[in-house]
């Protein structure tokens, strides 16, 4: 005997987001893996799958200049609002300023477009938990964690995280975030490393690999003190070495930090086969991280991220869809028919599977002693 559990849920999708491309027209370094298209393959599955008449989808209202720097710059963001594929260079002095020089952040066709798509989902988001009008509010062209007060990083030029949690901090005391992406989530950190009023989490591939930030050691700065959290990984974890981290260390952030909200990131360069990440989770393994969230029953936001190998994300943020609504138990794992079908060959199913390479994080205890210390820097922050 099982209570119907359910969650009313609202779904952020603009479906303009899906015609966004990285790749600057005149560079010809090969195309950028950052693919906005996935968002637009994730919503394919999630009709095809009859979620939408499920939950509240809705197309949010782009995000203003004047949203923006609620976090960032004015003068950054002009730069955004007037930045050309053309004028890219002089703009940024040869890129010495607001964009970097590598190639991660190109100024690209349509930019500042696809961010206030990207921060609009997320305020409008925050606004359907802090008015209560949702409980779960989905937004997956968000979570462009690596974006800077005034400086592009990392595929990231506006911090959506940070505006999103800054319109919860109106409403609520306590709010928590937690980054699942494989990269240290360094712009939302740093933007509340003072503050006891946001505990970040990160778990993240740590070790000569971008953005090189996220120690354990690195636990925040005066009233923010033991308010930033750092889970530093090895390569290749799977789902079982993951889950016997996240869920002790997150039962104990709940315990003693007592969040009004929480703020999801559900970056999917985590899974198995991802062509930048370097962990080994499944689909099943990553969407346990939602599902643990859920039956906190503590209002919850579900936000993108990274995620390479877009059929993959599509795949994993459908199958996350379905955990926020409560369905996940009657999807079938077979992908029914839908106008990317084809992209899902040759075995046409729903899971993304975890591979056999080898997990670091288990080699001389890694894993049992990463979990003490970060359960014991917890433990300082109880009264
Ligand atoms: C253009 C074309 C850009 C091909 C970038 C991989 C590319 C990368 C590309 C790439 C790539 C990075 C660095 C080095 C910093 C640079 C959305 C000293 C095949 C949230 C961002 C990773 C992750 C940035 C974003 C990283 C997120 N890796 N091909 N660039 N310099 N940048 O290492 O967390 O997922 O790789
Ligand atoms: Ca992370
Ligand atoms: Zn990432």
């Amino acid at each position: 005997m099982s209570l119907p559990d359910r969650r009313r849920v609202t779904y952020y999708f603009d479906p303009e987001v899906g015609g966004y491309t990285y790749d600057a027209p005149q560079k010809g370094e090969g195309r950028h893996c950052m693919k906005p298209h996935r968002i637009f393959i994730t919503h394919h599955l999630v009709r095809a799958y009859n979620m939408l008449d499920k939950m509240h989808v809705l197309r949010a209202k782009r995000a203003t200049p004047e949203d923006m720097t609620r976090f960032h710059t004015d003068e950054y963001v002009n730069f955004l609002q007037r930045v050309t594929p053309e004028t890219a260079e002089d703009l940024t002095y040869k890129y010495t300023r607001f964009l970097s020089a590598d190639g991660d952040n190109p100024a690209f066709e349509g930019l500042f477009e696809f961010c206030s798509i990207s921060a609009g989902g997320s305020l409008a988001a925050a606004r359907a938990i802090s008015s209560s009008a949702a409980d779960i509010a989905i937004n997956w062209a968000g979570g462009l964690h690596h974006a800077k007060k005034r400086e592009a990083s990392g595929f990231c030029y506006i911090n959506d995280i940070n505006l999103a949690i800054l319109e919860l901090l109106r409403t609520y005391p306590r709010v928590l975030y937690i980054d699942i992406d494989c990269h240290h989530g360094d712009g939302v950190e740093e933007a509340f490393y003072t503050t006891d009023r946001v505990m970040t989490c990160s778990f993240h591939k740590f070790g000569d690999f971008f953005p090189g930030t996220g120690d354990y050691r690195d636990t925040g700065f005066g009233k923010g003190k033991g308010y930033s959290v750092n889970v530093p990984l090895r390569e290749g974890i799977t789902d079982e070495a993951y889950k016997s981290l996240f869920e002790p260390i997150i039962s104990k952030i709940l315990e003693v930090f007592l969040p009004s909200a929480v703020v999801l990131q559900c970056g999917a360069d985590s899974l198995a086969g991802d062509k930048l990440g370097e962990l080994n989770l499944s689909m099943h393994g990553h969407a346990a991280c939602v599902q643990f969230l859920r039956k906190q029953n503590v209002p919850l936001m579900l936000l993108g991220g990274g995620g390479y190998t877009a059929k993959n994300v599509a795949r994993t943020w459908c199958y996350e869809t379905a955990c926020a609504l409560g369905i996940e138990d009657t999807i079938d794992p077979m992908l029914p028919y839908n106008a990317y079908f084809e992209w899902f060959g040759p075995r046409y199913r729903l899971e993304v599977p975890g591979t056999n390479r080898e997990d670091y994080n288990l080699r001389d205890g890694y894993v049992h002693e990463i979990r003490q210390i970060v359960l014991q820097q917890l433990s300082q922050l109880q009264p």
